[in-house]
């Protein structure tokens, strides 16, 4: 046992006397009076994690996590390694250099379970490995939760022995952030990846443009973003990607094994092209820009051929800074185009996203569509009780050989207000929105007779009417992403709310340490925050 060569004897006799452990089962090792001062040691025996594991086997002894650890992490491996180190080296104040010797081993290798990873803890070794590196990167995400947190004096960390293997329920894990309504810069947008890409979420979904904003840069359509970029909700300024910004969103993105997936918003939510091409509205008059928070007011022109030349090239171009597979044509709230011409339009609009090479996705009000491509995917938003419309609207996706991504919008929109008293959040679907409800669904039981392989996965929408900053997005998002994240990738039969909150207690500490102000939502017994 490579720790007990390691440790001394009285530090030894100071864990066996502390026994105590705190709330999350670390044992601290007080040092007794009398012993020579030693370095601490915090050693964790089950710290926990969420998304929760499938499997988790405690083994016996203790890892050491210090200046003799290196981590080995070559071939497809070798970038999570390198995330690992920058990402462990700030947590714990450790040199942790990369070095084919390294006790903490990186592998990509055949073998494991389709989408996840196996990890091992032992005294000698920190194992983890993969059939991708995207499983790889999933296994890191825990073994950063099973670190004990760093306090003034440690400088190694104990973690306890664990076999741990993980994979998720859904394949498509995904968040969406509203920069149309509110625009939020390239910087807020990848922290708001690494917010999500710790609960193992692997999908960005951006509202690029809508009423009040059109957000990113199209050749050829120079005022999309001049005129259309330039306010937002409330009239103050607002703000688009370049296309290098949004390729350089895509690479940050992709070095987190998170897709992105662009939406444009159309033929509604559409008023800011619509203030920045007369010709693009019926009445050839260019609209004015829109601070307000309605929607379903505005359409694209269905019927003239300069429409289809922008939408040619807002696809086109959108598709090529793209490499994910799919691309969002929105299609909610067309209110102000007729039956008739929507279902023209999602026709034709879903035709050239396809020929674009891109998979389709559109709110499932897509489904009157008549001609979509094969295996267009709906982004499910009614309640999860369906009302109506959905039933059929739902059905005929699936009857074109889609799927459904499930972000029903009374437990997973995370704009939805925590506490009527508060000015910050909206309250048309579900007010408060509480952390039990966006927990306690299963996206499989919202069309209960179904076959439960036509869901895709799930989405957490943040739409950004009401949301302003950072610290905004973070405390809407925070901790209800949390529970739609365990949602996507734990097993419906493994799920108990009681057992969620314990851990959200412990995960609270990790956002704290992270600068991510969240709710303190009622019914979660959370630990105070870290000074
Ligand atoms: N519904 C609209 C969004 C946004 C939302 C706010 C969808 C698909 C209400 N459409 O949700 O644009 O305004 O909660």
């Amino acid at each position: 046992m490579a720790l007990l060569r390691r440790t001394p004897w009285y530090v030894l006799l100071a864990i066996a006397l502390a026994g105590a452990s705190t709330a999350n089962g670390a044992v601290n090792t007080a040092v007794t009076a009398g012993s020579p001062p030693v370095e601490a040691t915090a050693t964790s025996l089950a710290r926990t994690v969420i998304p929760s594991p499938v499997s988790r086997i405690p083994g016996e002894g203790t890892f050491t996590l210090d200046e003799h650890s290196a981590v080995d992490g070559r071939g497809a491996a070798a970038p999570v390694a390198e995330y690992l180190v920058n990402l462990l080296r700030p947590m714990t104040g450790l040199s942790l250099p990369l070095s084919g010797r390294g006790n903490i081993v990186l592998i990509v290798e055949p073998g494991h379970t389709p989408g996840g990873y196996d990890l091992r803890v032992t005294p000698d070794q920190i194992w983890i490995a993969a059939n991708e590196a995207s499983g790889l990167f999933d296994g890191v995400q825990t073994l950063r939760q099973l670190l004990p947190p760093k306090t003034a004096t440690t400088t190694r960390y104990g973690i306890a022995s664990t076999t741990i293997t993980d994979y998720p329920r859904y394949t498509y894990r995904g968040a969406m952030l509203d920069v149309a309504r509110h625009f939020f810069p390239v910087s807020m947008v990848k922290r708001y990846i690494d917010d999500i890409a710790q609960l193992k979420m692997n999908v960005l979904h951006l509202h690029l443009s809508d009423d009040q904003g059109w957000r990113i840069a199209i050749k050829g359509w120079p005022r999309l973003t001049e005129i259309g970029g330039s306010r937002q909700v409330g009239g103050g300024a607002g703000g688009y990607f370049t296309q290098a910004d949004y390729r350089e969103i895509v690479k940050y993105a992709a070095s987190r094994y998170i897709t992105i997936v662009p939406e444009i918003d159309m033929p509604g939510h559409t008023n800011a092209a619509l203030a920045s091409y007369a010709e693009l509205n019926c009445d050839g008059r260019a609209r004015s820009l829109y601070f307000g928070m309605s929607v379903g007011f505005s359409s694209l022109c269905v019927g003239k051929d300069v429409t289809w030349r922008f939408i040619e090239d807002v696809i086109t171009q959108l598709a090529a800074l793209t490499p994910g597979p799919w691309i969002h044509i929105g299609g909610d709230e067309s209110s102000a185009t007729s039956l008739k011409d929507y279902k023209a339009f999602i026709n034709r609009a879903s035709g050239i996203a396809a020929s674009a090479g891109k998979t389709v996705i559109g709110w499932h009000d897509i489904g009157w569509a008549t001609d979509l491509p094969k295996g267009t995917i709906g982004q499910y938003w009614d309640y999860i009780t369906p009302r109506g419309g959905s039933w059929v609207l739902t059905g005929n996706l699936l009857k074109n050989g889609g799927q459904l991504i499930m972000s029903p919008s009374n437990v997973a929109y995370l704009d939805q207000k925590y506490d009527l008293s508060e000015d910050i959040g909206t309250e048309w679907a579900q007010a408060p929105l509480t952390i039990q409800e966006a927990y306690g669904w299963d996206p499989a039981a919202v069309f209960p007779d179904r076959d439960p392989n036509t869901i895709l996965g799930v989405e957490a929408p943040l739409w950004t009417e009401t949301v302003q900053s950072r610290a905004d997005i973070e405390y809407m998002a925070f901790p209800r992403i949390v529970a739609i994240a365990e949602v996507g990738w734990m097993q419906q039969d493994a799920r108990n709310f009681d057992d969620f909150a314990a851990r959200l207690a412990t995960f609270g500490t990790y956002l704290d340490s992270q600068g991510i102000g969240f709710k303190r939502t009622p019914g979660v017994p959370w630990l105070k925050a870290v000074p």
